[in-house]
């Protein structure tokens, strides 16, 4: 089992200000910064990104929300970092997120849900690729 996983601030919850309150309640919770950086998704990297929700009804704006504005993109490392980290931001939908979840605190709707979390560890490896390299991993 890895013990890492890749998140996102997504453009929501940037624009909110909540980028401070989320990445302090990731450092309470045990999880030590691997890469951090703050950037913007082009449509067609966002696009990519998604690629496995290319025929959901939502893809499109989808797309168009992930690349609106700034992102903070993250690896996290702690045991069991996948499983935890999902536990952790909460259900999806914001209205099914448990009560203190990131989510259920700054999500506002089910495409606006505030941050990322890889669903397994092979897409932890393969999102935290998409952004950092080597020599931004620490
Ligand atoms: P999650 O793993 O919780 O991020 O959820 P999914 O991989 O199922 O969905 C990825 C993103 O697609 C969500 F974060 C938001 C968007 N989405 C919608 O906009 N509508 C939906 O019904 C489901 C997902």
């Amino acid at each position: 089992m890895s013990n890492r996983t890749f998140t996102m601030i997504k453009p929501d919850a940037f624009r909110n200000g909540h980028s401070g309150a989320i990445l302090d309640r990731i450092i309470k919770e045990g999880y030590r910064i691997v890469a951090l950086k703050l950037t913007k998704l082009s449509a067609e990297k966002a696009g990519e990104f998604y690629a496995v929700h290319k025929e959901r009804p939502f893809y499109g704006e989808l797309v168009e929300f992930m690349s609106s504005g700034p992102i903070i993109a993250a690896i996290l490392e702690k045991d069991n970092a996948v499983a935890s980290f999902r536990e952790l931001i909460g259900a999806t939908n914001p209205a099914q997120a448990a009560e203190g979840t990131i989510r259920k605190l700054y999500a506002t709707s089910v495409g606006e849900n505030a941050v990322h979390g890889s669903d397994s560890d092979e897409n932890a490896a393969i999102e935290g690729a998409f952004f950092f390299s080597g020599l931004e991993k620490f």
